[in-house]
Formats: C-alpha cells, structure tokens, sequence
C-alpha cells in the first residue's frame, strides 16, 4: 500500500512537473531571406530538425529582409509578443541587436550561429573559425592563379567579392583567403570589391568582368544570391570561381566552380538548438562564446564532388594536403573570437 501510494505521488509529480515546463516555442529570425545564401538555408533546416524532434515544440521562420535597419525593430516586436521562449539567429551582426532586446525582455532567450558575444546571460553564440575556411579556398585561389588548373595559365592574381565589409570578413575570411592563395602562389596579388548589398547578380557581375578584366584567374564571392552573378561572368570568361558555406556551387557551374569551402551550420544549430531546448532557459550555454573550425567538424573543404574529382591529379594532390594539415594540427590558424 506503501508502495503504491509513493509511486502514485511520484507519478502525479512527474505529470505536474511536464505541465510546469510549457512546450517550447522557438522563433528563426533569418537577417536577409533564406533563398540563395545556403547559410540561412542550413540555419533553417538545422533548427526546424531540432524542434521537430522535442515533444510538443514548435518552430516559426521569419524573414527580416535585406533592410538591416530594420532589424533591431523586427527583433523586439517578435521578443515582444511573449510568444517565443528561444529566438535563433545567425550572422555576426545580430548579437549586439539581441543583446539590447535582451535588456527589455529578460525571459527571453538567443542563439546565434556564425557570430561572437561572450558574457550574456540570455545570449549564446558559436564563431566558425573562417580563417581556416577563408585559407581553405583561398589555396584553391592559388592554385588557378599559378597555372595549375587545366585550361587556366598563371596570371598571379585573384579577386574577393563581399557585400559589405563586417567583422568576420575583415578579420578572418579574406585574411585567411589571403594567407591561402600566398600558401600556393607566392607573391600572387589580390584585389577586393565591395557591392553594397547581398542581392544584386548583375552587379556583382560587372564586378567580376572587371577583376577577370584586370587578370584574375578566380574570384570568391561573400556576397550571399548575389554570388550567382560572379558565377555567370566566370563561365563566360572561362575563368574559376570559389564557393563558400556549402557545396552546391559544384552544381550551379561545374568546371567553373573549383572548390567550396563548407560550413556544417545546418549540424550546429541543430545540436545547439536541440541542446538548448532540452536544457531550458536556465542553460549554462546562455552567456558562452564558443569557437569551432576544422578540427570540431564544422569547417571543411568539399572534396567528393565530380567537379572537383575532374581537376588535374596534382592540384588536388596539393589542396587536399592543406585540408590534411589542418585536419591533423599540423596547420594551426587560431582564433579567439572577433
Ligand atoms: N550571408 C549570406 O549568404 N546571405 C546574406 O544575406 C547575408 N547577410 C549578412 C548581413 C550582415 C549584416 C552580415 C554581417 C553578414 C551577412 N552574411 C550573409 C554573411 C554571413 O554571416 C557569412 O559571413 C557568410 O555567409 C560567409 O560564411
């Protein structure tokens, strides 16, 4: 009798206890729109799967659109309907955004991939280490601009196209592209254009005939959709683009497109949002920065792909070598935040 009436107590418990802890209402807010930059579509994709596989959670995607001043507005009205428990972002603008949202609503609680902000209690943030995933391409770079590339003779130059200049682009990816195409072609010179948006095809178009115009033997567009535009001026140039975030680059211009650099976004907002909902909003992830790259899993360099299977034997021999380096920690490119 005992026995029962301890078990029935316990079992009353455990249900009051799942009735205190209301399902979980998770809101992606993607700064830009998800079509055409593959690291919004993995952002997506990752927490859906994540929210998909907690009891009762449920998961809405807003689009903030390409008007970044609206952003913060857009933030706080969402934090402001009291609807949502946990708020997924990414890119290395939103943390300071959600770090002033915090302030006015405290319950709620952010986790933005692709950024750094350490020391907020309601904030968690993963950095991708992109000086390894700059490096990474920017050898690719290296070896088109050298000659080494079937069809492509040596100019010793190459170009980066970005959309706007930001943190994570100024201090990691085009350091690391620079550092990577120096690896491979020694002295080569690099030129940077700037767009103004993550948008325009046809501009970043005119930008990649003029860099192709100037010499350069492959370019790396950071520019999200816009980076179809490079794609097509290469493929009528007979030129070499580089990919970044996914692979599905090999696929939008195979031949043209000669290496991507990839993030496993989709892998780590699924993780961390998995981790974060089971946890709940007393996590001890809330306040951390942490920094993942090649060594994590998380930064890799696409190498099963036809496209690239179709390059000269001792090109990819070289380029698979440096994956290797830095999968092992014989290369080191170390990073402590932004
Ligand atoms: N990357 C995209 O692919 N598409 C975008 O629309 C986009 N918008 C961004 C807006 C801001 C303000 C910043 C700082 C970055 C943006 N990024 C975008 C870049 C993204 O965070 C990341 O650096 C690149 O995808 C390279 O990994």
């Amino acid at each position: 009798m005992h026995r029962i009436a301890t078990s029935f107590i316990s079992l009353s418990l455990a249900s009051m206890l799942s009735f205190a802890a209301p399902a979980p209402k998770v809101c992606v807010f993607v700064p830009g729109v998800v079509s055409g930059s593959p690291v919004y579509e993995q952002l997506v994709a990752g927490a859906r799967r994540a929210a998909s596989e907690i009891p009762g959670a449920t998961l809405k995607v807003v689009e903030g659109g390409f008007n970044q001043a609206e952003w913060l507005g857009k933030i706080s009205s969402l934090a402001a309907t009291g609807e949502f428990s946990l708020i997924v972002s990414s890119n290395p603008a939103i943390p300071e955004l959600c770090a002033e949202v915090a302030g006015s609503f405290p319950e709620v609680r952010f986790f933005i991939a692709d950024s750094w902000l350490p020391g907020n209690k309601s904030i968690h943030t993963v950095l991708y280490n992109q000086l390894e995933q700059g490096y990474l391409v920017g050898f690719m770079a290296g070896l088109a601009s050298s000659g080494r590339l079937a069809g492509g003779a040596a100019s010793h130059k190459a170009g980066l196209i970005v959309a706007q200049h930001y943190p994570s682009f100024d201090k990691l990816i085009a350091p690391g592209f620079e550092r990577g195409l120096e690896a491979a072609d020694p002295g080569a010179a690099l030129e940077t254009r700037v767009l103004g948006n993550w948008y325009d095809a046809t501009k970043a178009s005119e930008l990649a005939n003029g860099l192709f115009d100037w010499g350069a033997a492959a370019i790396l567009p950071i520019a999200g959709g816009a980076g179809q535009g490079v794609v097509s001026a290469a493929t009528s140039k007979g030129r070499f683009v580089l990919w970044f975030d996914d692979d599905s680059g090999y696929r939008l211009a195979p031949g043209t497109v000669i290496g991507c650099a990839v993030l496993r976004q989709d892998k780590l907002v699924y993780e961390r949002v998995k981790a974060l909902l089971a946890q709940g909003p007393a996590s001890t992830l809330y306040g951390s920065a942490v920094v993942v790259g090649v060594r994590d899993g998380y930064v890799d360099f696409a190498s099963g792909d036809p496209s690239y299977l179709g390059l000269p034997a001792a090109a990819r021999a070289a380029m698979d070598g440096q994956v290797a380096r830095l999968k092992s920690g014989a290369l080191v490119l170390p990073v402590a935040g932004l």
